[in-house]
Parts: C-alpha cells; structure tokens; sequence
C-alpha cells in the first residue's frame, strides 16, 4: 500500500511538471463540435461552416507576424476555425484566404498535436533512422497548397509520413474563389480539411499506428502558419502570419495553442442543407 502511494504521488508530480513544460501558448480556443447531420462536405465550399460561430474563428487581424510587418488585410487576410465530430473520430478544418500576390511556393502550413504530449516531433538531429520513426510521429505538419496554374503544385504531405496524408486518413476540398496560384496576382481561396488523429504514425503504416480518439471536453493543440512571400519565391519577406506566435512551431509542439473540444451548440439546424448530401459517410464507403 506504502508503495502504491509513493508511485502514485510520483506520477502526480511528473503529470504536474509536464503539464508545465509542455503548456502551450495564448487563450484557449474552440473547436466546433458538428452533429453527425451538418459534417462538413469537403469541397473547397464553406458555405456549410456558416452554422459556426463568430468566438470559433481565429481572423488575420489577430494573428502573429514573426517578422514585425504590421496587420494589412489588403496584403494578406484569412479566417480559420476548427471542428470535430465524435461519430466519425475526425477533426475538420476551414480556412479562407486572400493574398495580394498568391504564387506557387505558399501554403499553409497546419500543425497538430491531439494528445498535447509532444514538446519537438520533428528536425532532431539523431540521425537518419530515428528521423525516420520519429518525424511527424507524436504531433503533425501538415503542408497544404492548393492547385494552382501549375496543376502538379497542389498537393497535401507530411515530410516523413506520407501515408497519412492520403485518403482515407486525410481528405481534403479547395477551390480558389477568385484568381488562383502562381499568377502573383490577388487571389482567395477556401480549403476544408478532415484529418483522422493519431498519436503516433509509424512509417510503416495505419496498423503500426496509434489513433486518437476525440472526448468532448479534453484539449488538443493546433497551429496555423500561413508565410506570405509575395514579390520573392524564395523568402518570406517581412510576414509569417501565424495563429497564436511560437517560434519554431514547426519543430516544438509546446508552441502551439489550446483547443477545447467543445459541447454542441445550441439551435443548429434540424435538418442539412442539400449540399451536404455528399460528406464523409459516401466518401469513407468507397474505401
Ligand atoms: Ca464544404
Ligand atoms: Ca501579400
Ligand atoms: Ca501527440
Ligand atoms: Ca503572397
């Protein structure tokens, strides 16, 4: 009995003093829980994401520049929010975007850590076989770049782990709404993503895998990074706009935010709109 209270005891303080080191970053935010009838269709159309309200959107206006460049929405703006759905264990997200000058080598770059277990899960310097196992393993960057003049230019990855970002693990919808890619002209877009969580993707597949499974109430961690590169292919000028501010987000997973997995709201519609006649139950039974 001794002995079961001193384990105990350590394990509280080691809960304790990781829930410290690896407290991420700003207020927390909201992730939209959508009834089985109002999922999302993924078609780059965000006229279902109409149903969520305004407190789920993270806006350009209160993002993070890590290069000091101060907010200018006629440079760059977007909107993001997040939901999930507890039938189908996925989390969905939207973004709408503008750029003044959209060209082929910017995306957005989505990073994911649904256990809030991962202070770095990428870039470790261990050599190439612990890279292998390790990147993109206990939290995620996913790149997603939507087709753009240069059809081959879209594309959906995780460095290390491609199979996760494939079907059915990843599904995604985009569409410019006006302009498009690699023009350096204004454009905007829509994008909506749903990604299956994992705790750990092996490399070598789903069944190595370890899954997450959403509870409503437990939080997960989410960024949102978004470079903005305009006139130079090469370099990010003076914007890298990100949702809560990390530095090295890409790498540390202690730099992302909070989400909440939040109750259903209230006074949803009762029925779907005709659009979504098409969403996940059609699209995982051709798998
Ligand atoms: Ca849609
Ligand atoms: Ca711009
Ligand atoms: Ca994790
Ligand atoms: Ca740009």
């Amino acid at each position: 009995m001794k002995l079961r209270h001193i384990l105990l005891s350590a394990l509280l303080i080691c809960s304790l003093s990781a829930a410290q080191s690896y407290g991420h970053l700003g207020d927390t935010m909201l992730m939209f829980q959508f009834p089985d009838h109002l999922v999302p269709e993924l078609d780059g159309d965000l006229s279902d994401w109409d149903i969520v309200p305004d407190y789920y959107w993270i806006r350009a206006e209160n993002m993070y520049n890590q290069f000091g460049a101060p907010v200018d929405l006629s440079d760059f703006n977007c909107r993001i929010a997040w939901g999930y759905n507890l039938s189908e264990n996925r989390a969905y997200m939207a973004i709408w975007g503008y750029d003044d000058m959209w060209h082929g080598t910017e995306h957005f770059s989505v990073l994911v850590d649904w256990d809030h277990s991962a202070p770095q899960y990428r870039a470790f310097g261990e050599g190439d076989d612990y890279e292998a196992r390790w990147i993109n393993a206990r939290a995620q960057k996913y790149d997603t770049a939507i087709p753009g003049v240069n059809p081959t230019y879209g594309h959906m990855q995780v460095s290390g782990k491609r199979w996760v970002a494939e079907p059915p693990w990843t599904e995604w919808g985009a569409r410019f709404v006006m302009g498009a890619a690699d023009t350096f002209e204004p454009a905007e877009a829509e994008i909506e993503v749903a990604f299956v969580p994992f705790n750990d993707v092996h490399p070598d597949g789903p069944e190595e895998s370890i899954q997450h499974t959403f509870r409503e109430g437990d939080i997960v961690g989410i960024e949102v990074n978004r470079g903005d590169k305009d006139e130079d292919p090469h370099s990010y000028d003076d914007a890298y706009w990100s949702c809560f501010g990390g530095i090295n987000a890409w790498r540390d997973a202690d730099q992302f935010g909070d989400y909440l997995l939040a109750p259903i709201e209230d006074g949803l519609p009762d029925a779907p709109t005709a659009v979504q006649t098409n969403s996940w139950g059609h699209i995982k039974s051709s798998f």
